[in-house]
């Protein structure tokens, strides 16, 4: 079942819980077989180009590169705190300078969502803002050499715009973490992400993705650090294409829009349920070299009065600790 939630008026912290910091073990779920269908499927849903995309990159413009920033570790702890600046470069004046990772994508991701809302207008400037300030979750105030998810970004900013909050719906969409296909894909029961997102950008909704690629020891898969996405368009058949806060525009895509290629499996019929899965190359291009990306978490924006209802699951996710695993 994919945990399914809306956010909105008022509770918008009601649904950040537990934050998972390693890499989860699959050993033990149910595997379901996928006969017939796997590889690659055509027909779904173009759905509409989003107007006014948004591309929010990590700094790269210096020593650091994509991966890697430099900040003034000003209380000497290893990591980057709110208010100790960074950049792409070390600047001579700061007097303890540090490297560390850089795993904003979330927050850049976040950001890309509320610009192409059209509530913001220069998401740049809010991530740069929130890179060197901090994003507070109940797990901690998060910069930008922490993994999040949009939806810390966006239940962050809801909060400090509470008139403009009020007209917007979050939906959050998880797959689930008890199933998935022999080939490792974890699968969503009973709804087609594809498709749904699909869904959702037809209806004018925003859309960010959450995916994380898979590792096998022999026995077991289990998920590591992750990477968000911002959706632009859902392709017919087997694309999609998105802003990438990692990279700029390769592959077949022009600009700073990237176009990845999907998989997906199902439907597959198991246990009285439907189960399909969802994944792209983020990562190196060919889908059938390795399927990197796993997607499993969907978070959807929209000014109010929302013109669709996806689902309507979310005693399921009361019920439900919610796993999250941190994506850079
Ligand atoms: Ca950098
Ligand atoms: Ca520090
Ligand atoms: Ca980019």
């Amino acid at each position: 079942m994919s945990a399914t939630t809306t956010v909105g008026r008022g509770s918008v912290f009601a649904f950040l819980l537990v934050i998972c910091l390693a890499p989860t073990a699959r050993a033990g779920n149910v595997a379901v077989v996928d006969a017939g269908t796997a590889g690659l499927v055509s027909g779904e849903p173009l759905s509409p180009r989003v107007l006014g995309y948004s591309d929010v990159d990590k700094s790269h413009g210096g020593a650091g590169g994509w991966g890697t920033n430099y900040y003034d570790d000003l209380n000497s702890n290893g990591a980057h705190d709110p208010g100790e600046p960074f950049g792409d470069t070390a600047d001579p004046s700061w007097t303890n300078a540090t490297s560390g990772t850089d795993n904003s994508c979330w927050m850049a991701s976040g950001c890309n969502m509320l610009q192409q809302l059209g509530v913001i207008s220069d998401a740049a400037a809010l991530y740069n803002q929130y890179a060197l300030n901090g994003v507070p979750t109940t797990g901690g105030t998060l910069t930008w050499d922490e993994g999040g998810l949009q939806e810390d970004v966006i239940q962050y900013w809801m909060s400090q715009n509470p008139t403009v909050a009020a007209g917007m719906t979050v939906e959050i969409h998880w797959r689930s973490s008890t199933v998935h296909y022999t080939d490792g894909m974890y699968a969503w029961e009973d709804w087609n992400p594809r498709t749904e997102v699909a869904a959702y950008l037809a209806a004018g909704w925003q859309v960010g993705l959450g995916m994380w690629p898979l590792s096998f020891d022999g026995t077991n898969y289990w998920h590591s650090g992750g990477h968000a996405l911002t959706i632009q368009t859902i392709g017919a058949g087997a694309t999609f294409s998105c802003t990438d806060s990692d990279r700029d525009a390769d592959f077949s895509a022009t600009g700073d829009v990237n176009t990845y290629t999907d998989a997906t499996r199902g439907p597959t019929a198991f246990a009285g349920h439907n189960y399909y899965a969802w994944y792209n190359d983020f990562y190196d291009g060919d889908i059938d070299y390795y399927p990197v990306g796993d997607v499993g978490y969907i978070i959807a924006i929209i000014p109010e009065p929302a013109s669709i209802a996806i689902t309507a699951l979310g005693a399921v996710l009361i019920l439900r600790p919610r796993r999250r695993i941190r994506i850079r």
